[in-house]
């Protein structure tokens, strides 16, 4: 049977923009389904990862409004380069770093950590390609998780032809707070700096460069999550996973053109790359909202409610609930399992997000 989200109606097979009308709008207008020629043509970027067929064509698709497939999202076709590109996101959801560990004089636990930042090139959706700024490679950059009270050392080197940070969220000393100069840790091009603290408190955080013109820094892809456990470690699930939410503005217009969870657009939809489940598998998401540009974000999780722990900072749910609104730099961390078999999406609980590639599946088997 043919999937109907992998046919592009004709309908939006439009070419060019019309006058007077931008890039960003312009994708509103085509659907997503013009996303990735258009882009890549509008830019002037390569166009090596388009799918077969007429130029005039999108290389992605659009479902039909109406008839079989009526409610389901848009989509791209194909896959970006994830060995190109250096990183996977189905690979970057289970992937917590516990850094080089041992232990110091006092008896307390170090955790060391190196973090490059440098310019990669991602290719975003099949013919996109972004000119991002990244730590080691990968947005989001690596999943630093400590455990509450460890001494965490952290040596950026900045490989970059800009000046760049970590900034952490937590409790810490000024010096180290990634903001202000040289001795708090901004990092010149071939420079670095290490970076150390007491891990407190416990909790979802996040990391992220803090240097001006910080939106940029940030959109450009340097930023990470920083996972605090509780010493004595959260409840016993079957399966962690991290998601960090945040977007992509590939013409530089201080708009957001594409959104996502860990890095590319689309990943984990049906048919791409769904994240699979069995029924009452216990699962724990560290969600975390780098997005910029755009006031708010959110998650949605179909057919299914969680147990959600703003930050982290709490064993005890706050809310049991099934949507969660987040600003720039929220974070929490939502407990589930599935009750039911079947194929249920997750997505970003606004509809423009979600149909520029914040969207994905659970395929969840009995
Ligand atoms: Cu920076």
């Amino acid at each position: 049977m043919t999937n109907p989200i992998e046919k592009a109606p004709a309908a939006d097979g439009v070419a060019e923009p019309a006058p007077g009308l931008s890039r960003r709008g312009f994708v509103k207008a085509a659907g997503v389904g013009g996303t990735g020629l258009l882009g890549a043509a509008a830019l002037g970027i390569s166009r090596g990862g388009l799918a077969q067929g007429s130029q005039s064509r999108p290389a992605t698709s659009y479902a039909p409004a109406h008839g079989a497939g009526a409610h389901l999202m848009p989509t791209v076709v194909g896959e970006v380069d994830h060995v190109k590109n250096g990183f996977n996101p189905s690979q970057i959801l289970g992937d917590f770093d516990g850094g080089t560990i041992s232990t110091l004089p006092s008896g307390q636990t170090l955790r060391e950590y190196s973090l490059v930042a440098q310019n990669t090139t991602i290719e975003i959706v099949p013919g996109v390609e972004f000119a991002a700024w990244t730590y080691n490679g990968r947005v989001p950059g690596p999943t630093i998780r400590v455990t509450e009270g460890d001494r965490v050392r952290i040596t950026l080197h900045n490989a970059s032809d800009h000046p760049h940070s970590v900034h952490f969220h937590g409790v810490h000393p000024g010096l180290v707070d990634g903001v202000f100069d040289i001795r708090s840790g901004v990092v010149q091009p071939n420079g670095r700096h290490t970076y150390e603290f007491d891990a407190e408190p416990f909790g979802l955080h996040l990391y992220h460069c803090h240097t001006a013109p910080l939106a940029k820094h940030i959109a450009k892809g340097l930023y990470g999550t920083f996972i605090i456990d509780p010493k004595g470690g959260r409840p016993k699930v079957d399966r962690e996973m991290v998601m960090v939410m945040s977007g992509y503005d590939v013409d530089f217009d201080g708009a957001n053109d594409f959104y996502l969870v860990n890095g590319i657009p689309f990943h984990y939809d049906h048919g791409k790359n769904p994240i699979t489940l069995r029924v009452g598998e216990k699962v724990r998401i560290y969600l975390v909202n780098v997005l910029e540009y755009d006031i708010s974000n959110s998650f949605h999780l179909h057919a299914n409610f969680f147990h959600y722990y703003p930050t982290g900072t709490s064993l005890t749910p706050s809310e049991f609930t099934d949507t969660v609104a987040l600003m720039q730099g929220q974070r929490g961390i939502l407990e589930f399992s599935f009750r039911h078999p079947g194929r249920y999406m997750f997505h970003a609980h606004k509809t423009e997000f979600a149909e520029l590639g914040w969207t994905g599946v659970f395929e969840v088997g009995a």
